[in-house]
């Protein structure tokens, strides 16, 4: 291979001989959607439905002009926001095939890209632009700062605190959201639309109730508009995307000639479901296989208790095990089968049915993307912010199970496994573990009081609601626990359970 050329606007031509490029016409000035949290994520899904119609596919009749404007509201962002400079927003996805091959694209949707940290102006000034219609959120769980038990909204966060004082100062979504759209409203323009697209059960329900609890403490006749005005449509998201390793970046510029600071990595599978309403009009993404449904809560439910529960349940389990990836743990005869019996005798019993849907064609399909050898997705990546996304995958199956009388012992198994992975901070040979988790020291000091205590970690009522008070669920827990401590060997226990 040539020398690999470096990835920018000017390039594109000659990187166009070596890789498929945008060929359509990249202006900031079309950015009509605003995309908050541009991770790996949102480049492999959102970015990558906008460039198919861009591109035109699925359709003969030329496309209205549309892109992307990222922004990032975190320190962290910094980072993407020096190389998308360098690279005039572009980059590469590497689409990982099972057998191999790789598939990798110059993605373009993405024109503009604006860092709200340190001078918050220029990003409520593109939200409150005619042009935008869409703002959409990747954000993570976590993002959304509500109590995951009593679902209310978090008033003591100081950022939260902040912004209220400070309405043109905005530090979150919510202050951000609450400062364009009041400027919106003040020059007659017309509401965008608040599209969440993270793995929360109604994901746009909460975005809305999340940012009416904040705007009627700011400014309630704002609220009140807010709520005539907006729509937040519930949709789900699907697309696994690793972390991208500096081995990407090095076979990207190896194997294809191309110098990409940030390549985004994913599987093959694509799906986005989403409910049909918007506020101000919107990309016609069905164009390029967006499913618009009126009612999207089957398929979020289907998915975040089934793959999202799927991946938690292999990650926690394998992290204590010593398995580095995803698809290592399903090389492990005993992981397929305890992933299999979770998700067959817990988690879909209480799906029941889904219109449309071979709830046993969705899980068999489930078994082949993770067993992707191409993906190796680290279950470091899985059980990170464990605390955002258990009490949303895993505990309400457990509260539905126990509720109906159905199995909890394979899903308790996991609540064991993630109080001895807070405290050791280690597998089970001593190896440390890298832990990220807004809460890991709350997690820390409740797993190690188990030694007197063995309710302590379900004693963070916060995420497990009342769980500490089920005697079903405590003493099926506390053996485990107990078991689990003394014997160091996840995997015996898993046996027992099968
Ligand atoms: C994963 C998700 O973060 C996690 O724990 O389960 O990121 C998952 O890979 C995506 O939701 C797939 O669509």
């Amino acid at each position: 291979m040539e020398t690999p050329i470096q990835l920018n606007q000017a390039n594109l031509a000659a990187i166009g001989t070596r890789i498929p490029v945008p060929k359509y016409a990249r202006s900031e000035a079309n950015a009509d959607i605003v995309h908050i949290g541009v991770g790996g994520f949102h480049r492999s899904h959102l970015a990558y439905y906008l460039n198919q119609l861009k591109k035109g596919a699925g359709t003969s009749a030329p496309v209205p002009p549309t892109g992307i404007c990222g922004i990032g509201l975190r320190e962290a962002d910094t980072n993407l926001y020096d190389i998308f400079k360098t690279q005039d927003h572009l980059y590469t996805l590497m689409v990982k095939h099972p057998s191999g091959k790789i598939d990798a694209e110059v993605i373009g949707s993405i024109v503009d890209f604006k860092l709200g940290i340190t001078d918050p102006e220029p990003v409520i000034a593109r939200m409150a632009h005619a042009g935008t219609k869409i703002v959409s959120l990747t954000i993570t769980e976590g993002g959304y700062n509500f109590n995951p038990t009593t679902g209310v909204f978090n008033f003591d966060n100081p950022d939260i605190q902040h912004e209220l004082q400070n309405p043109n100062d905005p530090k979150t979504v919510y202050g951000f959201l609450t400062a364009a759209l009041k400027r919106r409203r003040d020059g007659s323009l017309p509401a965008f639309t608040v599209l969440s697209c993270d793995n929360i059960e109604h994901n746009g329900d909460m975005a809305r109730k999340m940012l009416l609890a904040f705007a009627e403490v700011q400014d309630p006749e704002l609220a009140t508009w807010i709520a005539q005005e907006v729509c937040f449509p519930n949709s789900m998201v699907d697309r696994i995307t690793p972390v991208t390793t500096a081995a990407d970046i090095e076979s990207l510029a190896q194997n294809y000639g191309v110098q990409d600071g940030w390549p985004v990595t994913c599987e093959p599978f694509i799906q986005w479901v989403v409910e049909d309403k918007f506020s101000n009009g919107r990309p016609a993404f069905e164009k390029v296989g967006v499913q618009f449904v009126a009612d999207v809560g089957p398929y979020e439910k289907m998915k975040l208790r089934l793959l999202n529960a799927g991946h938690s349940v292999l990650g926690l389990l394998g992290a204590l095990h010593g398995h580095p990836t995803i698809n290592v743990c399903m090389e492990d005869e005993t992981f397929v089968s305890y992933l299999g019996a979770f998700l067959d005798q817990e988690a879909t019993p209480i799906l029941g049915n889904i219109e449309g849907i071979d709830l046993e064609d969705y899980k068999n399909s489930l078994l082949e993307r993770f067993a992707n050898p191409n993906i190796k997705d680290s279950v470091s990546r899985i059980c990170s912010e464990s605390s955002a996304k258990l009490p949303k995958f895993l505990i309400p199956t457990i509260h539905e199970n126990l509720a109906t009388g159905g199995s909890i012992k394979f899903a308790t198994l996991v609540i064991a496994a993630w109080c001895y992975y807070s405290d050791k901070q280690a597998d089970q040979n001593g190896q440390p573990l890298e832990i990220i988790d807004a809460m890991q020291d709350e997690l820390y000091q409740a797993a190690k009081e188990t030694t007197n205590n063995s309710l302590a970690f379900l004693q963070l009522e916060s995420l497990f609601g009342g769980l500490s008070g089920n005697e079903r669920f405590a003493s099926c827990y506390t053996a485990m626990r107990q078991e689990l401590f003394e014997t160091n060997d996840i995997k015996k226990l898993m046996q027992d359970l099968l």
